[in-house]
């Protein structure tokens, strides 16, 4: 299955609440000023705040009227035009030959231990060699966890006991990542750092011993989010904004929500681009982000509302 195809079917909860209800708002009828106002709604209604929804049906309303559409179906390419713009932040992903440090923070729950083992498969499949490093060192499980994913895919894991420094791990792997001539190293940490301040220490910690290890490392620190969220994942993101700097959003469980018209008000909110997409628990589940598709999926297309 293509990736379009895969990301359409895990956006099918929340195309029932945009996609499907645009249909019925679009058809049959005249644009007027109660269209529009429904148009807002709607966007709400998807989960997408107020002020963003206002805002993104002004601008549609303003190009349409200036393009002088009179049938809603023709207003559905521009709308497609002005959720692309809201969701694109400029992102650069690492260039040069590496080797590579992609850090994977996030609230517990998540999704990062299974976000890591989709990103080896994807790296892999680029042919490009990974390690994992288990620095979410708190439960024994979620060392076993990741140490599954690492068998299964047939990619090499640093780990060490649980209750141990993240920081001796991560030291470790890295020391690794360089005698074996790997590529990407992976690294999962720990979710579950009760203040903001000792996240931030972790955090900041983490990043010295990669730095001193590895040139302009980390190059990637992901934040991942449950999409089931919704707006509600807003606030996390923001503590870990301000304790690591982040170079983009994971979004996961897309497949098992109907918010996920959220995605744009985090990305509006935040500035931070989004980079991927989780859409289920299989390691093949991640889709790369493209703001126009995934604009796309959100509403539909003309050709979708025939008949
Ligand atoms: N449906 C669906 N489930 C997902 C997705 N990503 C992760 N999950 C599930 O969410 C649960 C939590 O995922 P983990 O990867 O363990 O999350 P974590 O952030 O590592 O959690 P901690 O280690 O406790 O901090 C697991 O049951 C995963 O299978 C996704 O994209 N779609
Ligand atoms: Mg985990």
């Amino acid at each position: 299955m293509g990736i379009l195809q895969r990301l359409r079917e895990s956006l099918q909860k929340t195309q029932a609440r945009l996609r499907d209800q645009l249909i019925l708002l679009f058809t049959g009828r005249l644009i007027d000023e109660a269209f529009w106002d429904q148009l807002v709604e709607l966007l709400i209604a998807a989960d997408i705040h107020y002020e963003l929804a206002e805002a993104m049906t002004r601008e549609t309303r303003r190009r349409a009227e200036r393009a002088l559409i009179r049938e809603p179906p023709q207003v559905l390419p521009v709308l497609v035009d002005v959720l692309t713009e809201r969701l694109t932040v400029p992102a650069e992903a690492p260039t040069g030959p590496g080797p590579h440090v992609y850090f994977f923070v996030g609230v517990n729950g998540t999704g990062k231990t299974t976000t890591i083992a989709k990103m080896a498969y994807l790296l892999k499949g680029q042919g490009r060699s990974v390690l994992l490093c288990a620095a979410d060192t708190f439960r024994a499980a979620a060392i076993d966890q990741l140490a599954i994913w690492a068998e299964r895919l047939g990619v090499p894991v640093i780990a060490h006991q649980a209750g141990g420094d993240p920081g001796a791990v991560l030291f470790d792997a890295l020391q690794a990542l360089k005698a074996r001539k790997l590529d990407v190293l992976l690294v999962d940490t720990a979710g579950r750092l009760h203040t903001k301040v000792n996240l931030m220490r972790e955090l900041e910690k983490l990043n010295r011993i990669a730095r001193q290890q590895v040139e302009g490392a980390p190059h990637e620190t992901f934040l991942v989010l449950d999409a089931t969220m919704g707006q509600n994942a807003l606030q996390q993101a923001r503590v870990f904004r301000e304790a690591t700097p982040l170079t983009g959003l994971i979004l996961t469980k897309l497949d098992g929500t109907a918010k996920g018209g959220a995605v744009l008000s985090i990305v509006d909110q935040l500035k931070v681009p989004v980079r991927f997409l989780g859409v289920g628990e299989k390691a093949t589940d991640l889709v790369p982000f493209s703001p126009r598709e995934f604009a796309q999926a959100l509403v539909g297309s003309p050709e979708e509302w025939v008949g």
